[in-house]
C-alpha cells in the first residue's frame, strides 16, 4: 500500500515535471537542477557561474530552501532575477513548487534557468521538477566514500562537480577512487574537478553548460518555432 501511495506521487509529479519542461522548451530555456549536500558549493557554483556567462547568457536563478532566503539574496547581488522558494522543512524540491513561481519569471528573455535544489544526497535525486539536465557538486570535505553511498544522485546527474579541491592538500580525499566510483555508477556522466574559492577548472563547467544551453536553442530552431 505504502509502495503504491509513492508512485501515484511520482506519477503526478513526472506529469507536471513534463508540463513544465514543455512550457520552457517551448521558449528555448535550457533547465538545469543542481543538486548535492549542504555546503557542497552549490550556491557558490551559481556566483561563479553567473559572474561568467551573465554577459553572454540571459540567465535567472530559482532558489529551493528549506526557510531562509540567504542564497536567493546572495544570488540577487549578482545581479539576474531569482525567485525563492522555501519548502517549510520538506527536504526537496517538486515540479509543481517550481510551476507555481515560472510566473514570476520573463521567460521571454531567458536562455537559461538554474534551480539550486534543497541541500541533500536523498529525496530532490527522486523527484524530476522539469529539468533537461541534473548536475551534482560533491565537495572534496565530504569524503570520497559518498558517490558509493548515494548512487542515485550520480546516476541521474548528466555532470558532477568535484568542488573545494583548493582543499585537497589538507585532507585524505582520494581523488582517483572518489573518480572511478563516480564513472562506475555513472559511465557516460562529465565530471569537473574544480574550485569555486580560486576559479580552478571552472572552465570546463562553463564550457558544459554553454554547449547544452546552445543544443537546446538549437533544437527548438529545429522544430521553426
Ligand atoms: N575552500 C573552498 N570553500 C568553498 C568552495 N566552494 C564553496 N566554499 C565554501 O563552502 C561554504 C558553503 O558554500 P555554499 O555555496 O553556501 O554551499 P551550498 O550550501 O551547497 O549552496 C561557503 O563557506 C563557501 O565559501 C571551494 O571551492 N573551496
Ligand atoms: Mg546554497
Amino acid at each position: 500500500m505504502e509502495i503504491k501511495v509513492m508512485a501515484n506521487i511520482l506519477d503526478k509529479n513526472d506529469r507536471l515535471a513534463a508540463e513544465v519542461n514543455a512550457l520552457l522548451s517551448d521558449r528555448g530555456i535550457f533547465v538545469l537542477n543542481l543538486l548535492g549536500s549542504p555546503g557542497s558549493g552549490k550556491t557558490a557554483l551559481l556566483e561563479r557561474t553567473i559572474a561568467a556567462l551573465r554577459d553572454e547568457l540571459r540567465l535567472a536563478v530559482i532558489e529551493g530552501d528549506l526557510f531562509t532566503d540567504k542564497d536567493a539574496a546572495r544570488i540577487a547581488r549578482q545581479g539576474v532575477p531569482v525567485v525563492q522558494i522555501n519548502t517549510g522543512g520538506g527536504c526537496h524540491l517538486d515540479a509543481n513548487m517550481v510551476k507555481g513561481v515560472l510566473g514570476s519569471l520573463d521567460l521571454a528573455r531567458l536562455d537559461l534557468l538554474i534551480i539550486e535544489n534543497v541541500g541533500n544526497l536523498v529525496c530532490p535525486a527522486e523527484f524530476n521538477i522539469g529539468e533537461d539536465a541534473k548536475a551534482t557538486v560533491l565537495s572534496i570535505t565530504e569524503g570520497e566514500d559518498k558517490p558509493l553511498k548515494y548512487p542515485l544522485v550520480f546516476k541521474q546527474a548528466s555532470a558532477v562537480v568535484l568542488n573545494k579541491i583548493d582543499l585537497l592538500p589538507y585532507t585524505s580525499f582520494d581523488l582517483a577512487a572518489a573518480t572511478e566510483d563516480i564513472a562506475s555508477i555513472n559511465p557516460g556522466i562529465v565530471l569537473i574537478t574544480a574550485s569555486c574559492r580560486t576559479g580552478e577548472g571552472l572552465e570546463g563547467w562553463y564550457g558544459w553548460l554553454q554547449d547544452r544551453v546552445a543544443a537546446k536553442k538549437n533544437a527548438k530552431g529545429g522544430k521553426g518555432q
